[in-house]
């Protein structure tokens, strides 16, 4: 046997197109995305198979500068995955300042093998890729290869795929090879949820949002699904719920939609709001949530 397996950390600022990118590669929404940034706060693994080669992808939340302490966690999350995988996929949009790759390297303190993703190139014309591409060959020895990238026209899967590979280590599979993920469902659920609060609430709001899946129970031919909304003001509920519970309506029926699509089952979701008061803002309320800050 020689086939390969290995950890693909995918990494970048916020925004820069990793949670999209890892659905687009595996075929299925499994990640949540958001046009706002710092929406993923948490490590997962996405899992691709490339004929007999098994890639267990990580996506992370975005690198960025942060004093707030759910964004630190989030940063946090990010370095460990930086330090801890095979083969490091760096993410940055083509209308990039290459100050966001800079940086990286110097938080790629174990000089981890990457790879250079230009992302989001149907926003631009061939001639501006080359030219970015270009400004990056000043670091042509740090990087092993340059792959520029759209989800949305002309890259296929294959193209990023048949490259990550050829940087893994010769081992078995690590995981099932029919599985896409190693979330647990009702994370997946939860993040639906979550993406369903940014793509509905303005401002602040989701970033002070969490969700609780409080019970999933598999009936015949449906999924009965009970979750809480998290805020940490009592302002924010009624934002949540909204002018007769149309947002909070609006939120349970995109995010029913994204289960079912996923599961290929009816799902009747079920949503509470809950006040957790300033919950972001201490280390006792965010690890009640699952951000165990350890720094
Ligand atoms: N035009 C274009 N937009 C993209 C592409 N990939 C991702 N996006 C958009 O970029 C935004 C951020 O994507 P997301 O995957 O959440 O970024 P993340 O924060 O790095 O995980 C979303 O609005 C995506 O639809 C692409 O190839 N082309
Ligand atoms: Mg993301």
């Amino acid at each position: 046997m020689s086939s390969k397996c290995g950890y693909v950390s995918v990494v970048g600022r916020p925004n820069a197109g990793k949670s999209s990118l890892l659905n687009w590669l595996v075929g299925e929404k499994i990640a949540m995305v958001s046009h706002k940034a710092n929406a993923t706060r948490k490590r997962s693994n996405i899992i691709v198979m490339n004929k007999d080669d098994q890639i267990v992808f990580v996506d992370t939340p975005g690198l960025h500068e942060t004093e707030k302490l759910l964004n630190q966690f989030m940063l946090e999350e990010a370095l460990k995955a930086i330090g801890d995988c095979d083969l490091i996929l760096f993410l940055a949009p083509v209308t990039d300042k290459i100050t966001h790759y800079e940086s990286f390297l110097e938080k790629n303190t174990k000089n981890t093998k990457h790879i250079l993703l230009l992302t989001k190139i149907d926003n631009v014309s061939n001639n501006e890729v080359l030219a970015k591409i270009k400004e990056y060959e000043d670091y042509s020895d740090k990087y092993e290869g340059i792959i520029p990238v759209s989800i949305l026209k002309q890259t296929k899967q294959s193209d990023i795929l048949d490259v990550v590979v050829q940087h893994l280590p010769v081992h078995p599979p690590l995981y099932d090879t029919e599985i896409l993920t190693t979330e647990h469902m009702r994370d997946i659920f939860k993040e639906f949820i979550r993406e369903s609060i940014f793509d509905n609430i303005s401002d602040e709001i989701p970033y002070e949002t969490d969700v609780l899946i409080n019970k999933v129970e598999e009936k015949n031919d449906l999924d009965v699904i009970k979750a809480t909304i998290i805020v940490q003001k009592s302002t924010q509920k009624g934002m949540i719920i909204g002018k007769g519970a149309t947002a909070i309506k609006r939120i349970g029926k995109d995010a029913r939609l994204k289960i079912e699509e996923l599961t290929g089952r009816k799902c009747y979701l079920e949503l509470f709001v809950s006040v957790k008061k300033g919950w972001t803002k201490n280390k006792q309320g965010l690890k009640e949530l699952g951000y165990d800050v350890t720094f």
